[in-house]
């Protein structure tokens, strides 16, 4: 057992009020801009960039800090070819034969299908994989917590980092995923495949399907006193 060691809170910083005001003025307004792509151009990402939106998806809280997520960040073409046959065969299943008529249903303003050119368009495909486990030197297995909250709040910071990038992403989640274990060689005892995210630059004739956001008033309740 460690002892817990405290260090001050050297990184706040406080802002005036009208700056704050300003700063989550312009977040919010850049993330307003942000729009699921599914139209992606070839044009190469640098891997320093990638990398820094990696390193950002880290800086998220998780269950203990166990930190229960591994990156695979992939431009290599011959293993996005593999990934894109793997996915579009269960894709293939999904529309074709397991997925309920209400499922169809809901998916139909966002006009999706079988189909995933993406996987191989886009010049990066990162795979998230959830750690269930750490595997310690002797071989016996600590067990993390609270996996999937960690590893969704890292897949937002993910996303978010490579809108500020000046990207658009694909959140896709093919399902099963268990083919990416193998593709990747990636412990399946250990790690589940939580999502894909493809990250590029959109097609210069990128269309993204006509839906809106719920106001405020629809995803918040305030308790004011
Ligand atoms: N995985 C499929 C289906 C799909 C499901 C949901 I829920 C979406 O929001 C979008 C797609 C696909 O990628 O087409």
């Amino acid at each position: 057992m460690s002892e817990p060691r405290f260090l001050p809170l050297s990184t706040y910083q406080e802002l005036p009020p009208a700056v704050m005001e300003e700063r989550v003025a312009a977040f919010e307004a850049n993330l307003q801009r942000r729009r699921t792509v599914r139209q992606f151009s070839d044009r190469p990402v640098p891997r320093s960039i990638i990398e820094k939106c990696l390193l950002s998806a880290g800086t998220a809280p998780s269950g203990a800090h166990q930190q229960p997520w591994h990156f695979v960040a992939i431009s290599d073409p011959t293993v996005k070819a593999r990934i894109r046959v793997a996915a579009e065969r269960e894709e293939y299943d999904f529309y074709h034969h397991r997925a309920p008529p209400e499922w169809l249903e809901a998916l139909r303003p966002l006009g999706t299908d079988a189909h995933k050119p993406y996987l191989e368009v886009a010049p990066w495909v990162i795979a998230v994989f959830l750690k269930r486990f750490t595997r310690l030197p002797d071989g016996r297995k600590l067990k993390h917590y609270y996996t999937d909250e960690s590893v969704g709040i890292a897949t937002g910071l993910l996303i978010a980092a490579v809108h500020s990038a000046g990207l658009v992403s694909l959140t896709h989640t093919p399902n099963p995923m268990k083919f990416l274990n193998e593709i990747l060689g990636r412990p399946a005892d250990v790690e589940r495949p939580y999502m894909l995210l493809v990250v590029g630059f959109p097609a210069q004739d990128a269309k993204v399907p006509d839906i809106v956001r719920k106001p405020l008033g629809d995803i918040a309740t305030f308790l004011s006193g």
